[in-house]
C-alpha cells in the first residue's frame, strides 16, 4: 500500500495521484496494488463525505481522478484478452450508479480471460433474467454501494429463484458497503472485495483452477 498515493486519492490533489501513480508503475508495482491503494483513498473521500467535511462535488472529482489514475494502469497486467473460461455477467444493481468498482471487476475478469458482458449501472431484474436467459453464465456479478439498493439485489436474486434460473448460477456481489451480512440477507453465494478475488471464485466455480 502506498501511503502517499492514499493521501493524495482522499485529499483529491489530482497532480500528485498522477504522479505517484507514474512512479509506482515506474517501480513495476502491480496495478492492481495500486488500484488497492486508490479504493483505500476512495474510501476515506467517502468517510469525510459521512462527516460533511466533502460534498457530492468532491466525490464527482474523486470519481474523475480515480477514472484518469486507471486511465494510466492500462490494461491492469491480466493474461491477455481470449477467452478461456466461461461468460461472467456483471452490472451495477438498479437506483445505483457508481461504476468505477464494476468497471475494474471486468477490466481485470476479461483481462484474465472471462468473457465478460456488461451489463452497465441501474441495471432492472429483468436485464439479469434476460441477460442468464441468453449468454447462459455459469457466474453473475452484481455491484453495489447504496445500501438503500440492498433490497434491489434481494429482490433480483428472488425473481432468478422464480425464473428457475438460480439454481444454474453462483451470484457474487461486492461493493464498498457490501458485507458477509449482506450477502446473507440478500441471498447471494458470495462477496468479493476486489477484482483479484473475483477471478479467483470464478475460476472456482466455472471448475477451473
Ligand atoms: C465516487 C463516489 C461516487 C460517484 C460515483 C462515480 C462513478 N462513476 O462510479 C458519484 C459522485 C456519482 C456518487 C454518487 C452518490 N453517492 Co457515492 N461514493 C463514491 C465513493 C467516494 C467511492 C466509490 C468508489 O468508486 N470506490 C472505489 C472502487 C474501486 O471501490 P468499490 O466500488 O468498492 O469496488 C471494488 C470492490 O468493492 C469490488 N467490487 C465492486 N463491485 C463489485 C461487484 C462484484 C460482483 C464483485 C465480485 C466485486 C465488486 O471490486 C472493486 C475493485 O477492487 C464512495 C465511498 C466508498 N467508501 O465507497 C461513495 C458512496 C458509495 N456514495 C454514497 C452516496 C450516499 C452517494 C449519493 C446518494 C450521494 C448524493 N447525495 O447524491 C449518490 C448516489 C448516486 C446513485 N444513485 O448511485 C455513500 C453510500 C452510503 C450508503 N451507506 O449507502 C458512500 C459510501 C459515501 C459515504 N460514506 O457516505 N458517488
Amino acid at each position: 500500500m502506498s501511503n502517499k498515493l492514499v493521501e493524495a486519492m482522499a485529499d483529491l490533489n489530482e497532480d500528485a495521484v498522477l504522479e505517484e501513480v507514474k512512479a509506482l508503475k515506474a517501480k513495476n508495482v502491480p496495478a492492481l496494488d495500486i488500484i488497492a491503494s486508490l479504493q483505500e483513498g476512495m474510501g476515506i473521500v467517502g468517510k469525510r463525505f459521512e462527516e460533511k467535511e466533502y460534498f457530492l462535488s468532491e466525490l464527482i472529482m474523486s470519481a474523475e481522478i480515480f477514472n484518469e489514475a486507471s486511465q494510466l494502469l492500462g490494461g491492469m497486467g491480466g493474461a491477455g484478452t481470449a477467452s478461456k473460461y466461461g461468460t461472467f455477467v456483471m452490472g451495477t444493481i438498479y437506483d445505483d450508479i457508481h461504476d468505477i468498482g464494476k468497471n475494474i471487476v471486468t477490466t481485470v475478469m476479461s483481462s484474465n480471460g472471462f468473457n465478460v458482458i456488461d451489463l452497465g449501472v441501474d441495471v432492472p431484474t429483468a436485464k439479469y433474467v434476460e441477460a442468464i436467459r441468453q449468454y447462459k453464465p455459469k457466474v453473475i456479478g452484481i455491484s453495489c454501494l447504496l445500501t438503500t439498493a440492498f433490497d434491489n439485489i434481494k429482490e433480483c436474486i428472488q425473481t432468478l429463484e422464480k425464473e428457475g434460473l438460480r439454481k444454474d448460477v453462483k451470484v457474487l456481489i461486492g461493493g464498498g458497503p457490501v458485507d458477509e451480512a449482506t450477502c446473507k440477507y440478500v441471498g447471494a453465494d458470495h462477496v468479493c472485495r476486489n477484482a483479484q478475488e473475483t477471478v479467483e471464485y470464478s475460476k472456482k466455480y466455472m471448475g477451473v483452477q
